[in-house]
């Protein structure tokens, strides 16, 4: 062999400091195409991050080879959101090369952080449900799970945000624009998936009854995979994102002008399919590109899963032996139609077959009990769009209610609650009893949730199918959330405990007894105290504004939604600003108030609150009275990029939900983790994060989700007395009523303050406004104290273990998926 490439192929494996070095100078000259004199950061962040993936290729290749000698079981995590962020610093430190590379660029003379910003923040999903399936996929692969991601790669993430004047301006998300280095395009990997059309009925050659659909217009799917890399780099997993592209059909077209344009212009509208991401959060848009979203990577990743079980089976009866599915919310739910059609029409199953291969196979996680979240496509889109599946659809829902009809004659509510067709109004497919009905196990994200579930939309389907619905709780990863994020602490856990609470966070406890020790306490300061200097600076680049490093940080960032309530938290902004102003001689705590979300471009309501948000900051942060003792920031374009700043530096951890709408939350579990202290109502996980850290260390406020129940029963409240009767409330919502925070448009709060009262207050923001000051008021009074705040502090950290995304992996992999670690062997020939 050449020398030479044999010297590179040794290259590409090494890992010190030398052979990172000499692979950077190589790669950005002969892949990049640029000398180290014209390089610019981005640059040289795509010759780092090709450099790195060269040194995960044969460990990759290694584990895909392990999966499939030993015929492993893998899951499948359909989703259509993924919610990555950057990858550079993930894949270094899950490598464990984070110092040798930064070593690497010193002796260039480049730093490491300059490089690690170049990289876009891949933003494929809208929040929490999107991040879940991101935190998965890192503990799957250091799990060593068999597991593999399949979604879509969107050409526009979530929108980019900014504010103009105040108000909330969305502009395209461009991530892919330079190129990404981490993802391998699969050209081969190609699959038909059908639209329209219309369906058959044939005898087929035993003489039965069968279907075909017939006339359909077709978009093919293509992979992209980009290597998961698990931490300690032993298993690399894949996530395959399916990108639309036109049939060849388009290049054979009539060659008159007219038809050759109108073939050309249908190739660019077939490949619109996976141009952009739904920007709305835990709602539904009922628009027809969505579902053909939904139906486009679904088909693909089942048709992919099928090929890879045929790679060692010939029948179908071990489907469920060798694959899990687990849906992500509904959005993927019409693979239960579509793994039906699959199996009968194109293998020739017997329907009963069919469907008991189906069930074993899927498992639907449900993410929220909003009623406007709950996908219900409309029968006939579905019929237009997708027919057979419509006649699948309806098979289902036959052969179910003829089966339960038996068992309960006569209650024809409960049928009608049970079917998979809505048939109030505009008759509708209710995907969420398609995706119960088509799973063997459904499972909601947080004990509450789960409970709330069994009472509410699946109260029937429970009684139906009492073994069916579970819980698992979620969690986060601590490479990314702690380990990644917040150097300073993880550097200080190390130093006492070791690094065992890197791959099992429950080690994390032995922090506890630190918490006592003055000198730990000291240390574990001297960390937040850093983060917050670094968030402060973020600050000043981002808002112009300077805020103290001493003040608490109480911190809200997450989407903007009504339910979410940062109202809540905006009326108790402007009633401390009050205060404040009101006793100028009092010696406050200073608070900086940090808020960060995007709103739905569509959702009305939330834009107007960072409106608000941003006009209330404008008046406290030039108010002399107040002495910089209060400072509001609304910081722009929150992203995973942004929360890896944010969150180490929190003080106080907003989680202020209406009890009973927030599912689980995850950037509670987050906030904690890195030792803030959480203000939150009993919804959600709070309630088991309160558990773990004990009730002494949260500040636990308002009704509780069976108080909210009662409460709206009864034909809910008077929110007119109750802002009467609380005169700091009243204060404040006059204030915006009359225009203090928009002296240009003193009207433009009108829509707030209606909701929050004639309206009737729908999220009791006014209910639980009295008990959420007397929480704030106690954060303030401990904040006083460094030593006893630190301490609670602490044992949030120590007591976040079980919050790890890998004990909720292993959860599903024991109690849902029955798939198990695969170590793989690396002594093959490796990657040629
Ligand atoms: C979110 C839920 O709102 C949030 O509470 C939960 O933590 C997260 O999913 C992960 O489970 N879209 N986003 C969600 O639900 C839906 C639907």
């Amino acid at each position: 062999m050449d020398a030479r490439f044999k010297s590179r192929d040794i290259e590409r494996r090494s890992l010190d400091v030398d052979g990172l070095k000499r692979s950077f100078l190589e790669w950005l000259v002969y892949s990049v195409g640029k000398d180290a004199r014209a390089a610019t950061r981005r640059d040289w962040f795509h010759t780092v991050a090709l450099a790195v993936r060269d040194r995960v290729v044969d460990r990759w290749m290694d584990t895909t080879r392990s999966y499939y000698h030993e015929d492993a079981k893998r899951v499948y995590y359909l989703s259509l959101e993924f919610l990555i962020g950057r990858l550079l610093t993930n894949s270094l430190s899950n490598l464990g090369i984070v110092d040798e590379c930064r070593q690497a660029l010193d002796r260039l003379g480049l730093s490491m952080e300059d490089v690690v910003d170049a990289e876009p923040d891949a933003a494929l999903g809208n929040g929490g449900l999107g991040r879940l399936a991101a935190c998965f996929l890192d503990s799957m692969a250091s799990q060593g799970l068999p597991g593999y991601g399949y979604g879509i790669r969107y050409e526009f993430g979530l929108f980019e945000q900014r504010f103009e004047n105040g108000w909330q301006v969305e502009y395209p998300e461009q991530w892919l624009q330079f190129g990404n280095p981490w993802e391998f395009a699969r050209p081969e990997v190609l699959y038909p998936v059908q639209f329209y059309g219309r369906v058959e009925e044939f005898r087929d050659s035993v003489g039965e009854r069968a279907y075909r659909w017939v006339d359909a217009d077709r978009v093919l799917a293509m992979a992209y995979d980009t290597p998961v890399v698990g931490f300690g780099g032993e298993t690399i997993n894949t996530l395959r994102l399916w990108s639309a592209r036109a049939t060849r059909d388009f290049n054979f077209g009539h060659f008159n002008d007219g038809a050759y344009m109108k073939a050309v212009e249908q190739k660019i509208l077939s490949e619109n399919l996976s141009r952009v991401l739904y920007p709305n959060d835990a709602t539904e848009t009922g628009k027809e590109l969505r579902l053909k979203q939904e139906y486009f990577f679904t088909s693909a990743s089942l048709q992919d899963i099928l090929r890879r079980y045929l790679q060692h089976h010939t029948t179908f009866e071990n489907l469920p032996n060798k694959a899990a599915i687990q849906l992500n919310d509904t959005h993927p739910a019409i693979g239960i139609a579509e793994l039906m059609r699959l199996l009968v029409d194109q293998h020739a199953l017997r329907w009963d077959d069919a469907w008991e291969i189906t069930r074993a196979t899927f498992a639907y996680t449900n993410h929220t009990l909003l009623p406007e979240a709950l996908e219900a496509w409309p029968v006939r889109m579905i019929e237009r769009v997708l027919p057979r599946h419509m006649q699948i659809i309806y098979e289902i829902n036959a052969k179910f209610l003829n089966r339960t009809k038996a068992k309960a004659a006569g209650d024809n509510a409960r049928l009608s609650r049970l079917s998979l067709i809505d048939e109030r109004g505009e008759r509708r497919v209710r995907m969420g009893n398609l995706a119960f009905l088509g799973s063997h196990k459904v499972n909601g994200v947080s004990a509450l949730h789960t409970d709330l579930m069994k009472q509410t939309v699946f109260a029937d389907f429970h009684e139906e199918f009492p073994d069916r619905i579970n819980n698992k709780t979620n969690g986060i990863t601590p490479r990314r959330w702690l380990k990644q994020a917040n150097p300073a602490l993880s550097e200080l856990i190390t130093t006492r405990i070791g690094e065992g609470w890197i791959s099992d966070l429950s080690q994390i406890a032995a922090l506890r007894e630190k918490a006592d020790d003055v000198v730990f306490r000291e240390e574990f300061r001297r960390a937040k105290r850093k983060n917050k200097k670094r968030l402060a600076a973020y600050i000043a680049r981002q808002t112009g504004e300077e805020v103290l490093v001493d003040s608490i940080f109480d911190v809200q960032v997450k989407r903007m939604h009504e339910y979410k309530r940062q109202l809540l938290n905006v009326l108790h902004t402007i009633a401390l600003y009050n205060e404040m102003r009101d006793n100028p001689t009092v010696s406050w705590v200073p608070v900086t108030k940090v808020f960060a979300g995007k709103a739905a471009p569509s959702y009305h309501m939330a834009k107007l609150i960072i409106k608000l948000i941003n006009d209330v900051a404008k008046v406290v942060n030039h108010d002399p009275s107040v002495h910089d003792n209060l400072k509001v920031v609304l910081l722009p374009n929150y992203n995973v990029t942004a929360a890896e700043i944010i969150i180490p530096a929190a003080d106080l951890s907003e989680q202020i939900s209406t009890a009973g709408m927030e599912a689980s939350g995850t950037g509670n579990m987050k906030l904690a983790l890195n030792g803030a202290l959480t203000i939150g109502t009993l919804d959600g996980a709070n309630v088991e994060i309160r558990e773990h850290v004990g009730a002494d260390n949260i500040f636990i406020f308002g009704m509780t989700a069976d108080e909210v129940n009662d409460l709206r029963a009864s034909g809910g409240f008077n929110p007119r007395e109750v802002i009467a009767s609380n005169p700091s409330l009243k204060r404040a919502l006059d204030m915006i009523s009359t225009g203090a925070f928009s002296p240009d448009d003193r009207n433009r709060y009108h829509p707030i303050v209606q909701a929050l009262t004639d309206g009737g207050d729908h999220f009791l923001v006014t209910a639980d406004f009295a008990d959420y000051c007397r929480a704030q008021d106690a954060a303030m009074q401990l904040y006083r104290d460094p030593e006893e705040w630190t301490r609670k502090a602490i044992l949030n950290t120590a007591n976040m273990g079980w919050f790890s995304s890998d004990r909720t992996v292993n959860e599903y992999a024991g109690e849902i998926w029955d798939v198990h670690p695969v170590k793989p062997s690396h002594d093959g020939e490796g990657f040629r």
